[in-house]
């Protein structure tokens, strides 16, 4: 600290900034902490947190102010007020992005998304709204928070395809998620490759799901439901009349399915006509309209883990040469004309979609030889249609995660609008993520089993319960499903 602010000019002193966990100095991004080093080494006036506080920043200057005269503490102020402004300059890119929805977006009237008017960087003392538990909207989907239930399969219905009556009480429990996106649900019989795992293309499935969205409603939730065609990843006995799995093309799936009579390899799927292309987009906007009819707030294309759509997308398993395959555009036909037919029936913000541009699971399906440049140009296309979400498992779901292989933010840019992150997500990360602008909701899954109350543990930082063991993930009744206690009733 220079004794005298003319003393300044003299000394070689610097602002340095560290990382407040390592101690390390930050080259470039925000700093955790910033300090005044003269040449003697003597440090004063720090700051903590990615953006200071500006009462705790008031408060230090006036301490300061006890033992300095006021030319040191204004050379204090001014050193800081130089930080804010880099700080502030270096993320006017996401703010730009926050605000209205991608960057260069035109600034016009209509792009400004006036639901997003919360600060994208709440301080880190607890004085703001917390970003994670502000209210947000989906398209028309308003949400009470940016916590949201990943779709979990969890495989209590029937081989009909009629969801469990005990579904009822297992979503309403966790109705405190600002939405819950559903377990994948069958848009089709010949979508299904996991039994007893619920369908939406029957009036009886319709109604065993009505209740189910009746109780999400009671208790403040939004609930959207996950339509699903698992493609190549199937086993004839669980198709009718034992016919083969239908994929984009002939190539068999690794991994194993669940049947009736446990885990078998996957059956040699046979490759769709394109005439039969139509077909399957009917299925989906079917399932949609009887999932509004069901009372949901509105589906998610399951475009992940590659399934049906993603089994198109990927030209490790699209060899085709008709416009489903061969060119990013055509590989990435079927998704997004899916989108576009279910968004035509009921409103384009009220459809979100997943994808995971960077897994292998299921099926060991090897990745697209270009993933940045394919979703990206699909994500772009998806944009046009003013969807409600993109939702992205930003990794790996079973297996090594390793989502800096992709860059997940330029996909959501290409995309432009509301982005839900999933994956692997701790409250510390999440917390950071709704709070950076990172994401606009932050999906957890296998934590919500445990925790039926997830978002109230998360805003009272109380510990969660051990994550529930995996033979109660699939199959079975009540327990394992329904008997998980929140934390008040504990
Ligand atoms: C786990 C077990 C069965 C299905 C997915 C729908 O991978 C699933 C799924 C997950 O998206």
């Amino acid at each position: 600290m220079p004794r005298r602010l003319r003393d300044l000019g003299r000394q070689r002193g610097r602002l340095i900034s560290r990382d407040r966990r390592s101690g390390r100095r930050q080259n470039g991004g925000r700093p955790t902490e910033m300090r005044w080093r003269s040449g003697g080494g003597r440090s004063s006036i720090r700051f903590r947190g990615r953006t200071p506080d500006p009462g705790h920043v008031a408060l230090q200057f006036m301490r300061a102010a006890q033992v300095c005269d006021w030319q040191q503490v204004l050379a204090c102020m001014l050193i800081d007020l130089t930080f804010q402004i880099t700080a502030y300059y270096t993320d006017i890119k996401k703010r730009f992005v926050h605000h209205f929805g991608r960057w260069g977006a035109p600034l016009t009237p209509e792009n400004i998304d006036l639901s997003r008017n919360d600060p994208p960087y709440a301080g880190d003392n607890g004085m703001t709204t917390e970003a994670l538990f502000s209210p947000g909207r989906l398209g028309a989907i308003e949400v009470a928070n940016r916590v949201a239930m990943a779709p979990l399969t969890r495989a209590r219905g029937d081989m009909e395809g009629i969801q469990t009556p005990l579904a009822v009480e297992y979503y309403g429990k966790r109705a405190s998620a600002g939405l819950i996106i559903s377990e994948a649900t069958n848009i089709s019989r010949q979508g299904r490759g996991y039994a007893f795992t619920p369908g939406i293309y029957t009036d009886t499935q319709v109604e065993a799901w009505k209740p189910v969205a009746r109780a999400v409603h009671a208790r403040g939730g939004k609930m959207v439901l996950q339509l699903w065609h698992v493609g190549r990843f199937s086993h004839a006995s669980l198709q009718e009349n034992g016919a083969p799995p239908v994929a984009p093309s002939a190539i068999e799936a690794g991994d194993m399915v669940f049947t009736e009579h446990g885990f078998e390899p996957p059956s040699k799927p046979r490759e769709l006509e394109t005439g039969e292309i139509d077909g399957i987009i009917a299925d989906y906007v079917r399932a949609a309209r009887n999932a509004r009819t069901a009372g949901f707030d509105g589906v998610e294309i399951h475009a992940a883990n590659c399934y049906l759509l993603e089994q198109f997308i990927r030209d490790s398993t699209n060899h085709r040469t008709d416009r489903y395959g061969g060119s990013i555009e055509n590989r990435t036909r079927l998704p997004f004309e899916v989108c576009e037919a279910v968004a035509g029936a009921i409103g384009a913000d009220r459809v979100g979609i997943r994808l995971s541009p960077v897994t292998h699971s299921v099926g060991a399906t090897p990745f697209d030889s270009e993933p940045q440049k394919t979703y990206g140009f699909l994500a772009e296309r998806l944009g046009t249609l003013g969807l409600a979400y993109l939702h992205c498992i930003e990794g790996q779901t079973r297996g090594a995660n390793l989502p800096e292989s992709f860059d997940f933010q330029a996909l959501r840019r290409s995309f432009g609008g509301s982005y839900i992150a999933n994956n692997g997500f701790t409250r510390e990360i999440a917390l950071t993520a709704a709070r950076s602008g990172r994401a606009d909701m932050v999906a957890f899954g296998r934590p919500f089993i445990s925790n039926p109350d997830l978002v109230e543990r998360l805003r009272q930082d109380e510990p969660l319960a051990p994550e529930a063991h995996k033979e109660f993930f699939y199959g079975g009744g009540s327990r394992g499903y329904t008997d998980w206690p929140d934390f008040v009733s504990r």
